[in-house]
C-alpha cells in the first residue's frame, strides 16, 4: 500500500485576506456548497455512510481553473450545512495517476470505505481506501486495477467507474464511447475490486441525439425499476428501463436539467432509502473573471428523485433546505394583462427561495423577472413559452459585465393538468436553480453586476396570465465552512 501525497500543494486559501476577499464577492453563493476557494467540476464518491453524507468533488488547489485533477471531500449531516475535510486524492508522480485523479465513486467493502476513480494518463481505473472514517486514503499499491478497454475494442474515453453490490459480485460500468458509433457505458464484475472481467456494454447510445462520447455513469434501482445517468453534449441524461441479469433494456430517456450549467451529475441513497442527485454546476464567466474572483464552479443542492408514472423522473429539492428559510412573503391572486409586468414590493435579494404556481391563461409567455435593477436596465426572466412549450431562462439582460454569459437557456416543458405551472426557485447571487413541476429542472448563472439589482416582479406577453400564489423566503447563507 502507498499513501496519497495528501494537502501538502493546498493553495493559500486559507489566507485572511483570501478568505476576507472571497466573503465580499457579490457573485460567490452562500448556501450552496464551494470549495474554499479555486476550482471544483463533477461530484465523485457520492455516499452516505455512518449517518452522513460525503460528497468528493474533481478540484484544482492550484488555481481557479481546471488542471491537476485531486479530490476534495466534503461532508454534511443535514444536507445543508457542509464542512470541509482534507483534499482525498492527490496524483502521485509516479503512479498510473500522475496527470490526474479523475472521476469515480466511493463503496463500502466488507466495511472498509474504498474509492475506485480513473488515472491519467492514459486512462486507467484505480482503487483507494482508508481506515479512519474517510479522512485520508491510501492507494492501493497494484493500481490501475484496471489497466485499459478490452482487446479489441476501439473506445474515446474509459474512465469514471460506477461500482454497486449485486449478490456476492461487484459490477462496474464504465463511461466511453465506441470508435465512430456512440455513447457507451462498459460492464465489468469483480470479486474483490481488484481483478474485473469485462462482460459486454450495458448500454449503447442513440448516435447523434445522445452523443459520442458518455462521462460520469451511474446506474441504481429506482421504484422496481433502473435508471441510468450519463453525462455528454453539457447535459447529464438519463435512461428508465429494466434490469437483469447483465442486461438494461431502456423504456424511456429524458434530461435531468435542461438548462447548461448542470453536468457530470451523481447520486447517493441515504438512510431513508432517497435517492439524492448532485450536479457540478458550471460557471458562465469567462477564464480571466474566474481568475480575479478566485473561485470556480460548486455544487448543485440536493434533488430528491423518484419515477413518475414508471416512465418520467420527478426531481424535487431536499426538503432540508426548508431549515435556511428566513424572512417570509406571500403573494395571491395577481392578473396580469397582457404585455404588462408587475413589481413584487417587498420582495427584495440575492438569496431567496421562490414557490410560485401560475395560471397559463391565454399569454404566448409568462413567468417572473428576477434580479432587476430599479432603472430595468439588469433583469433576468424565467419565462415559459406556449408556442415552443419550453422553460426559458433569459439572461440576455442579466449583467452590464460583458465579461459574462448573456443567452436564452432552456428546453422543451409540457403544462399538465390545468394549464398551471408551479416554478420552485433557489437564488444563491450568480446561481438559479429552478424546478418546474418537480419535472424539469433548469440551472443557470446570471452575474448581476450591480448591487442594487435584487427586485422581483411577474410579467405576460402576448395574452394574460394569473399568479394563483407565490411564497418567498430570504435564504440563510451559511452553507459551507
Ligand atoms: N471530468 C473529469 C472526468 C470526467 C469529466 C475530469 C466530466 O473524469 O469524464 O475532471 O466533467
Amino acid at each position: 500500500m502507498e499513501t496519497s501525497e495528501g494537502d501538502s500543494r493546498k493553495a493559500s486559501c486559507d489566507e485572511p485576506r483570501t478568505q476576507e476577499k472571497l466573503r465580499a464577492d457579490m457573485q460567490r453563493p452562500g448556501y450552496h456548497f464551494l470549495p474554499l476557494a479555486n476550482w471544483m467540476n463533477d461530484p465523485n464518491g457520492t455516499i452516505f455512510w455512518k449517518g452522513k453524507y460525503h460528497v468528493f468533488y474533481q478540484h484544482n488547489p492550484e488555481g481557479p481553473f481546471w488542471g491537476t485533477m485531486h479530490w476534495g471531500h466534503t461532508v454534511s449531516e443535514d444536507l445543508v450545512h457542509w464542512k470541509n475535510l482534507p483534499l482525498a486524492l492527490s496524483p502521485t508522480s509516479s503512479g498510473p495517476d500522475n496527470e490526474g485523479c479523475w472521476s469515480g465513486c466511493a463503496v463500502i467493502n466488507k466495511g472498509i470505505p474504498t474509492i475506485v476513480y480513473t488515472g491519467v494518463r492514459p486512462e486507467v481505473q484505480c482503487i483507494a481506501t482508508s481506515s479512519d472514517d474517510m479522512v485520508t486514503w491510501h492507494k492501493y499499491s497494484g493500481n490501475p486495477v484496471l489497466g485499459g478497454p478490452p482487446e479489441g475494442l476501439e473506445v474515446d474515453g474509459f474512465r469514471d467507474p460506477c461500482v454497486w453490490n449485486e449478490n456476492d459480485r461487484w459490477c462496474m460500468i464504465l463511461g466511453s464511447g465506441m470508435r465512430g458509433v456512440r455513447g457507451a457505458t462498459l460492464l465489468y464484475e469483480s470479486r474483490d475490486l481488484i481483478n474485473w472481467r469485462y462482460i459486454h456494454p450495458l448500454c449503447i447510445g442513440d448516435g447523434n441525439v445522445t452523443g459520442d462520447m458518455w462521462e460520469c455513469p451511474d446506474f441504481f434501482p429506482l421504484n422496481k425499476k433502473h435508471v441510468l445517468l450519463v453525462s455528454t453534449l453539457g447535459r447529464t441524461l438519463y435512461f428508465i428501463g429494466r434490469y437483469h441479469d447483465n442486461n438494461f433494456t431502456t423504456e424511456a430517456r429524458g434530461t435531468t436539467d435542461i438548462g447548461d450549467s448542470f453536468y457530470a451529475g451523481r447520486t447517493l441513497t441515504d438512510g431513508m432509502g432517497r435517492r439524492i442527485l448532485f450536479g457540478w454546476v458550471k460557471e458562465d464567466r469567462d477564464p480571466i473573471s474566474c481568475k480575479i474572483s478566485g473561485w470556480a464552479g460548486l455544487l448543485s443542492v440536493p434533488r430528491i428523485l423518484s419515477l413518475c408514472n414508471g416512465s418520467r423522473l420527478r426531481i424535487e429539492p431536499a426538503t432540508e433546505l426548508k431549515s435556511l428559510r428566513g424572512r417570509h412573503q406571500r403573494y395571491e391572486d395577481i392578473r396580469l394583462a397582457a404585455g404588462s409586468s408587475f413589481p413584487l414590493d417587498g420582495l427584495e435579494g440575492d438569496a431567496l427561495e421562490i414557490s410560485a404556481e401560475f395560471s397559463a391563461e391565454d399569454a404566448q409567455q409568462f413567468g417572473l423577472k428576477l434580479r432587476c435593477s430599479p432603472d430595468d436596465s439588469e433583469k433576468t426572466f424565467i419565462a415559459f413559452d406556449k408556442d415552443t412549450r419550453s422553460l426559458q431562462l433569459d439572461t440576455r439582460f442579466s449583467s452590464l459585465d460583458t465579461n459574462v454569459g448573456h443567452g436564452i437557456h432552456g428546453g422543451r416543458m409540457d403544462l399538465f393538468e390545468g394549464n398551471t405551472l408551479t416554478m420552485h426557485i433557489f437564488i444563491d447571487r450568480s446561481v438559479i436553480e429552478v424546478f418546474a413541476n418537480s419535472m424539469t429542472c433548469l440551472t443557470g448563472r446570471i452575474y448581476p453586476s450591480r448591487p442594487d439589482s435584487i427586485h422581483m416582479g411577474l410579467f405576460a406577453r402576448n395574452g394574460r396570465s394569473r399568479l394563483i400564489s407565490l411564497d418567498a423566503w430570504e435564504m440563510r447563507k451559511d452553507g459551507s465552512s
